[in-house]
């Protein structure tokens, strides 16, 4: 059965392919490539397709200006995007739209990609997009999946592929931890490069659940590790971004010609522009630098289960303040049994086959047969340093947590090596890993996208947001997997819906369900970390102290640095004024439809 060509290929690797899997996970990428194409009976779109022109050009101009750009940057590095549209997997996803698309594939479509080799090339980009009113979309890897993927938000845009020649690891400083990179660096080949370098004992990176996303990217969307520097954009420090102009600017101690700080002190000197480019559409960042974390000299994972979904309340108050006081170091995950069964990767028709949520008492006896057992909710941390400085918080922990009745350690030594324990004990150390994927096989053709509200560390503000997760997430028919990350001072509480994007009503009733989530979470003082494009608009709505003041004072920044509005338009709600009042908001209201009706003159 071969719907793809990539299912018969091999899995791309490192350095061969900069978005490719390392050498040590190859085998592992192999097995979760197979499963991955097991579970699909979506037909590929093998329709030959013109490329979709973005509204605002005529389709005659827009592909002069292609032209016009194969000049520049050779014809080599300009693709039009009127093939068919592939969704490929994991480690072969597309970047001309969202693998996990949740409306028709068609919409958030980009007409073309381009491929920068440079940040000059970056500038010749955006200053072609302004010259011709192109709207354009920066992709790093394009693996921002639940979120969006690579796809743009304005249909037909043309999207800048960052990462594909824009690789490089430009400063590993051993004295300091830290590293500069670019776009294109995944977890995978940071790792990598330490691992060449002979100092991965020396120090260590922070890798969210999958290691194939670009450093930058996941920084820029404030995404998550689970070492303590898991907080990513706290982490970050120094970046160069172009700006929608085509200017370019490097921001705390990089704008201080021949500086040997960047990396060390991310403010300089000044108002703090960083921020306005995280979770933006105000720049394309080229550049970034991280921290990176010294080896702890020791570690030890461990993961306690508790029997009882009402545990979790009780837990929560138990993890505030044994987390806020660093007992607890790093970001942990407190994950629930429906998702510990699902990230065994097998389907869940496996283990219920009629429609609607899967019975508690068939999903309690399928994690009693498995090595961890019966539970409702597993807690997976690490404790960092040697011996003896583990064992006065491994102690604390542990009293702690037996004050929940039924609460068991689970000792690591009783699981085997394939379990899922061991993946969260490599994150936690700083080791890229690709076994997250697993869930996503649990309905066929399996997509997924996110719904990740902030709350306090608290055992009430959980039991609302599970009372309220579950109640819609169940209604929508789909089984409720949530995971909470606990951070420092907050948690984020992630609920995956894993649909059928071979299905029109199953991905209608899990788009239906996240807004029904967003909307009653926001009515409740609850409001989202990060979202998919599809959502943008919603939540930023949801941000509207004082008749939208914020959204106002993004706008004001939207037209001062973007007065074209050629930069991701819509992204993060932010419309430019050349956008705006057209319809371009995407609402429960416009249903499956992403585009407005026209654009306005320059
Ligand atoms: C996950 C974690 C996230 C996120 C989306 C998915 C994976 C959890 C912590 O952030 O935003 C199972």
């Amino acid at each position: 059965m071969s719907f793809s060509p990539e299912a018969n290929s091999d899995v791309p690797t490192l350095p061969k392919v900069h978005s490719g899997i390392p050498p040590y996970l190859l085998d592992k990428a192999r097995e979760a490539k197979q499963d991955v194409f097991a579970g699909r009976t979506k037909a590929q779109n093998a329709r030959q397709r013109l490329p979709v022109v973005p509204q605002g050009i005529e389709r005659d101009d827009f592909l002069k200006a292609l032209d016009e750009l194969r000049e520049q940057l050779g014809a080599e590095h300009v693709e039009v995007n009127n093939k068919p549209l592939r969704d490929g997997w994991y480690m072969e996803h597309p970047n001309t739209h969202d693998m996990m698309t949740i409306l028709d594939e068609e919409e958030l479509v980009a007409s073309a990609v381009v491929f920068p080799g440079s940040t000059q090339e970056v500038q010749q980009v955006v200053r072609w997009a302004n010259k011709h009113l192109i709207p354009i979309f920066p992709i790093s890897m394009g693996r921002n999946l639940g979120y969006g993927g690579a796809a743009p938000r304005v249909r037909g845009s043309v999207t800048v592929d960052l990462g594909r020649r824009m690789n490089a690891i430009l400063d590993i400083n051993a004295e300091d931890y830290t590293c500069l990179v670019e776009p294109g660096v995944s977890y995978y080949a940071l790792y990598e490069a330490l691992k060449a370098r002979g100092l991965d004992e020396h120090m260590w990176i922070d890798t969210p659940d999958l290691g194939g996303g670009s450093v930058i990217g996941n920084a820029v969307d404030r995404g998550v590790g689970y070492t303590p520097y898991g907080d990513h954009w706290a982490c970050h420090a120094g970046l160069e971004v172009v700006l929608p102009s085509g200017e370019v600017i490097r921001t705390g101690m990089g704008a201080l010609p021949g500086n040997n700080s960047w990396q060390l002190f991310p403010y300089g000197f000044g108002p703090f522009s960083d921020g306005i480019f995280s979770q933006s559409n105000f720049g394309i960042v080229t550049q970034m630098g991280m921290t990176l974390m010294p080896n702890p000299g020791g570690y030890e994972a461990f993961m306690y289960t508790f029997p009882n979904d009402e545990d979790l309340g009780p837990l929560m108050d138990i993890i505030r303040p044994l987390r806020i006081s660093n007992i607890f170091e790093n970001v942990a995950q407190v994950r629930h049994v429906t998702q510990g069964l699902a990230s065994r990767g097998l389907p869940r028709s496996t283990y219920y086959t009629s429609p609607g949520p899967i019975p508690s008492s068939i999903l309690r006896a399928a994690a009693a047969s498995t090595p961890v057992g019966d539970h409702a909710w597993a807690y997976y941390g690490m404790a960092y340093g040697p011996a003896h400085i583990r064992a006065h918080k491994l102690a604390l922990i542990d009293s702690e947590f037996r004050r929940v009745p039924g609460a068991r350690k689970i000792d690591p030594s009783t699981l085997p090596p394939d379990e899922y324990f061991w993946s969260r004990e490599r994150v936690a150390r700083g080791v890229p890993d690709i076994q997250e994927l697993a869930w996503v096989n649990w309905a066929p053709n399996g997509a997924h996208i996110a719904f990740s509200p902030v709350s306090p560390i608290r055992g009430a503000d959980a039991a609302r947001l599970f009372e309220l997760g579950k109640r819609r997430v169940e209604a929508a028919g789909f089984d409720f997997m949530p995971a909470f990350v606990v951070g420092l001072r907050e948690m984020h509480l992630i609920v995956e819906i894993v649909f059928d994007r071979g299905d029109v009503g199953s991905k209608k009733a899990a788009l239906a369900c996240l807004r029904d989530l967003v909307d009653e979470a926001a009515a409740m003082g609850y409001g989202e970390y990060r979202t998919h494009l599809v959502l943008m608009d919603q939540i930023a709505g949801t941000y509207g102290w004082n008749d939208g003041a914020l959204m106002k004072f993004n706008e004001k920044l939207k037209d001062a640095l973007d007065p074209n509005g050629i930069l991701a338009p819509g992204r993060c709600g932010i419309w430019p004024k050349r956008y705006r009042g057209r319809g371009w908001e995407m609402t429960r209201e416009s249903g499956g439809r992403s585009e407005g009706d026209g654009v306005g003159p320059a």
